[in-house]
């Protein structure tokens, strides 16, 4: 990576700007826990390739755990207690991988953080997330905590405004990122994903992203 870019703070934390952090390999350790928790949550809550408000298919597909879920249709992106497919309440969020956030916010500069809500993005070849910000949550004094599992992709970090340059580094099995202060709101997206295999995960990247949302019933 173009370790000329970054300031590094110590070993194997990171700065990517104010506020945004990449703990290099820090889900290592949990790998085994975290593939074991993708498989049962999509057991009761599949991956699924939701639409736009645009009426576009993402190419990434998405499933949730934890008291508030991220979804997409025609009426646009929120949160919602209940999985629009089987509108059942989304799977629970596992105790290990709650804790593993919450360690990792801890390493940078985010104590107290107590995410509701955890997007899974699955990344086959050829999927792609383009430039966006997240906003849907409310509460932005919260960080977002971001887990990479399977194959690299690579990130792209820009500004607070769309034009603004955009930062590329890697992303592996295994890095976490915390994104809070001012890089809260900051423009990102994923290249299209290339054509690998990883031994635990396949063909597929996963990305699963802590939030901590505002109370669901002001956000609807
Ligand atoms: C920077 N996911 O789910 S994670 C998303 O790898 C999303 O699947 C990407 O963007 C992925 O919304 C990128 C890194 C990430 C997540 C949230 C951020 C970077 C962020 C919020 C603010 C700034
Ligand atoms: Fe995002």
């Amino acid at each position: 990576m173009q370790r000329d870019l970054f300031e590094d703070t110590d070993d194997d934390k990171i700065k990517l700007r104010d506020g945004a952090f990449l703990l290099k390999s820090f889900a290592l350790p949990f790998e085994q826990e975290l593939m074991k928790a993708i498989h049962s949550i999509a057991a009761d809550a599949p991956f699924r390739h939701m639409m736009t408000p645009g009426g576009r298919k993402m190419s990434v597909a998405i499933t949730n755990c934890g008291l508030a879920g991220w979804i997409s249709d025609k009426k646009g992106y929120r949160y919602d207690h209940f999985d629009p497919l089987s509108s059942k309440a989304w799977p629970k969020m596992p105790l290990e991988l709650l804790s593993l956030a919450k360690q990792a916010a801890e390493k940078t500069e985010f104590s107290n953080f107590s995410p509701n809500s955890c997007l899974i993005n699955r990344y086959e070849p050829g999927a792609r997330l383009t430039l966006h910000q997240d906003k849907d949550e409310g509460d932005f004094s919260q960080p977002i905590v971001s887990v990479s599992i399977g194959l690299p992709a690579k990130f792209l970090f820009g500004g607070l405004n769309r034009s603004d340059k955009a930062l590329r580094t890697p992303l592996t099995h295994g890095d976490v990122v915390v994104w809070g202060g001012v890089s809260r709101l900051a423009y990102h997206g994923i290249d299209k994903l290339k054509e690998g295999q990883h031994e635990l995960a396949g063909s597929y990247r996963y990305n699963l992203t802590f939030r901590s949302t505002e109370k669901i019933d002001n956000l609807r």
